[in-house]
């Protein structure tokens, strides 16, 4: 298999996926990484539209298919290699319905919020201001909904690490610089540390990114990360 990424939230979905899979006992065979530079806009190429139309990281390629999505990524790997990250009785719909809610829903609102926060330096606060208030206070209604399911459960999805986990871990541990406060949450806090404490979660997000910064960003990385958060999506940045 070929994991097409880049180190950002929705990239670290799969990487954080393909390290559990490794603690859960999955043979996986080889797996080789490619890095897409998001800046130099590496996702809009032609190798890259054949597999993922819509342009955007991570792709996984296994053979003939493409899977294009993180979700529909987790769901495939989860489906190929059984293992308690996704059931396979119908106990897979306590799981599923929130990886789509997830995708629906935290992944949107958290990565709006985030870049009116953090990466349109040049747009005037009067212009932001909606945006921002906005997706701030749908992240912490999110969130709100999460701490429900947390003071009563201790994964996402019920007692057991799925899944739904690994594709809302990205987003959320990125809540300071987001700024969503989930100290606000403390189940959800209390979540993130748990979730980062996992071995194979501290591998799967290392993708890409030096072992001094997994979990405090140099002020470089910062400027950079501004940099492209402002260029991508814009498929005339050079
Ligand atoms: N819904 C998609 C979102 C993917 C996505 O937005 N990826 C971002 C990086 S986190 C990207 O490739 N951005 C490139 C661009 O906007 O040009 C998924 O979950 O895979």
């Amino acid at each position: 298999m070929e994991l097409w990424t880049a180190a950002t939230p929705n990239g670290w979905k799969v990487s954080i996926m393909i390290e559990e899979l490794i603690e859960a006992g999955a043979e996986l065979g080889e797996v080789s990484v490619r890095n897409i530079d998001l800046a130099k806009g590496e996702q809009f190429s032609e190798e890259f539209l054949a597999h993922n139309p819509n342009a955007r990281i991570p792709v996984l390629i296994d053979g003939k298919r493409s899977v294009m999505e993180s979700c529909a990524i987790l769901q495939y790997l989860a489906e190929k290699f059984p293992s308690p990250l996704l059931p396979e009785s119908e106990a897979r719909w306590d799981v599923l319905p929130w990886v789509y809610w997830q995708a629906a829903n935290v992944g949107p609102v958290f990565g709006n919020k985030l870049s009116y926060t953090r990466y349109m330096d040049s747009v005037a606060d009067d212009a932001k201001a909606h945006p921002l208030e906005r997706f701030g206070a749908e992240a912490l209604r999110l969130a709100g909904v999460m701490e429900k399911q947390l003071q009563n459960h201790a994964w996402i999805a019920g007692e057991t690490f799925s899944i739904a986990d690994i594709a809302l871990y990205p987003w959320l541990r990125g809540y300071k610089w987001s700024k969503v406060d989930i100290t606000l949450t403390p189940a959800v806090l209390d979540w993130v540390n748990r979730v980062r404490a996992r071995p194979g979660v501290e591998r799967g997000i290392a993708y890409g990114v030096p072992a001094g910064e997994i979990d405090r960003w140099s002020e470089e990385r910062k400027a950079q990360y501004r940099n492209n958060g402002a260029q991508i999506a814009n498929p005339s940045a050079d």
